[in-house]
């Protein structure tokens, strides 16, 4: 495969940039190589700077959901663009993005946009802390929210590939107030709380965690960590900036039937433009700025152009045109046939592997199932997962580059998609 415009376009992004990226995981430091730089894409397909074509299951890390450059998306933005791109000001927009995922996630009954994922999270923390006036935070080994200084312990996703789950530069007294604690793990919750429960603002988690690959909540995790946050004062936070509207229209807290006391969210509320946003208990978030003394804010907040793209991508999942598949049953279908068919691959090639999925996301370990928490998934062989991952890009199917993340479908994807990328995987299952 014929690299050598996106060779020379790393040459001079190394000398620019560190690593060469914006975003470490693009960086292909945990699979070798370099990364390919993007030219352009659509529906499910990437080409590259050469002119290769990718069939592509990052999807942006999620916010492609209807797949890439949609028309709907465009149409929506483009038709704003004459009026202007930022204001500083309010803007009718936030009123439409704050009623659709109110109505889709009820638990965020005043919510307020901001930019990024880890913008979400770390507001999520701060309000946590102003609003119960504790300090410590709970998370769980594996589970990343980004790149807040209180959420980089023992984090996963690009913390997790590149062995820097307590990251520098966060000064270990604050690190101190963050206790990291094995998911799936009842026992040693308790013994939090039984230890720090009076100090202890929130518990903050992804509830189907998806950046150490994926693993789903244990049956009855989430309801106990609904319970025991409650009989003890301190709020439930869930980081959804993955799962929220994808694992289902309401996310992850839709599925479990269960209701945080503050929600984050991002990507597909973006449409592929910067967007997040968190919510939850109007008691909770009256005490913001300017309401309340938890301070946070943003330039581009609630930007309008990024929220015509988000609502266009909620608008594609939710009110598709009529005569097309509903895209969430379309995503299942492909999902499950990926799953079975990774799987049976796998077997066939006498390569110890364990899908895992939790509607249009999934991961593929490199060892035997199953994998419950992040020290299942820190036994998968990495060296083999970097083999597939470089046999299925020389075949033209782009998967997440690391064994430590989750891969993305879009409703772009076909079966014939499906179908081509488990030939491919078949071939590199052999090659790894
Ligand atoms: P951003 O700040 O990257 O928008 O969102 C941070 C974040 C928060 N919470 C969860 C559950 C997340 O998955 C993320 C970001 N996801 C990664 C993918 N594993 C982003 C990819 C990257 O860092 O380049």
């Amino acid at each position: 495969m014929n690299r050598e415009a996106s060779r020379k376009f790393f040459s001079e992004a190394i000398e620019l940039m560190p690593g060469g990226v914006n975003s470490p995981v693009r960086a292909f430091r945990a699979v070798g190589g370099q990364p390919f730089f993007v030219k352009r894409a659509r529906g499910a397909r990437l080409v590259d700077a050469d002119d290769n074509e990718f069939l592509d299951y990052v999807c942006t890390w999620g916010p492609n959901i209807l797949g890439h450059a949609h028309p709907a998306i465009l149409r929506a933005v483009s038709e704003r663009l004459e009026d202007g791109l930022s204001f500083g000001a309010c803007h009718p927009l936030e009123i439409e993005m704050a009623k659709a995922i109110r109505t889709l996630v009820p638990s965020m009954e005043k919510l307020r946009m901001c930019n990024s994922g880890t913008e979400a999270a770390m507001s999520c923390v701060r309000l946590a802390r102003g609003f119960t006036g504790r300090e410590r935070i709970v998370k769980f080994e594996g589970c990343y929210h980004g790149h807040g200084d209180s959420l980089l312990v023992k984090a996963g996703s690009g913390a997790l590939t590149f062995g820097q789950p307590d990251s520098a530069g966060v000064p270990a007294a604050l690190a101190a107030l963050t206790i990291s604690l094995p998911f799936n793990d009842p026992d040693a919750v308790r013994a939090a709380f039984r230890e720090r429960g009076r100090e202890i603002a929130a518990i903050i988690l992804e509830p189907i965690p998806a950046n150490a690959g994926l693993y789903p909540p244990a049956p009855g995790w989430l309801e106990f960590l609904r319970e025991i946050t409650r009989a003890h004062g301190a709020l439930l936070i869930f980081d959804e900036v993955m799962s929220g509207f994808r694992v289902a229209p309401g996310g992850a807290q839709q599925v479990y039937g269960l209701r945080p006391d503050l929600t984050a969210l991002g990507k597909v509320i973006g449409g592929g433009l910067p967007v997040g946003a968190f919510g939850g208990r109007t008691e909770i978030m009256d005490r913001l700025a300017p309401l309340g003394p938890v301070y946070q804010a943003g330039t581009l907040s609630g930007n309008p152009i990024a929220l015509a793209a988000g609502l266009a991508n909620l608008r594609g999942l939710l009110s598709p045109p009529a005569g097309a598949p509903d895209p969430y049953a379309h995503m299942e279908k492909l999902g499950a046939a990926l799953e079975d068919g990774l799987r049976t691959a796998a077997r066939r090639a006498k390569r110890p592997c364990c899908v895992q999925r939790a509607g249009s996301m999934f991961c593929v370990y490199f060892r035997e199932g199953p994998v419950c928490n992040l020290a299942d998934a820190k036994l998968s062989d990495t060296a083999a997962f970097s083999r597939w991952f470089s046999a299925m890009l020389e075949r033209g199917i782009n998967f997440a580059p690391s064994q430590f993340e989750a891969g993305f479908l879009c409703a772009a994807h076909t079966e014939a998609d499906i179908e081509a990328t488990l030939a491919a995987a078949a071939e590199a299952f052999r090659a790894a």
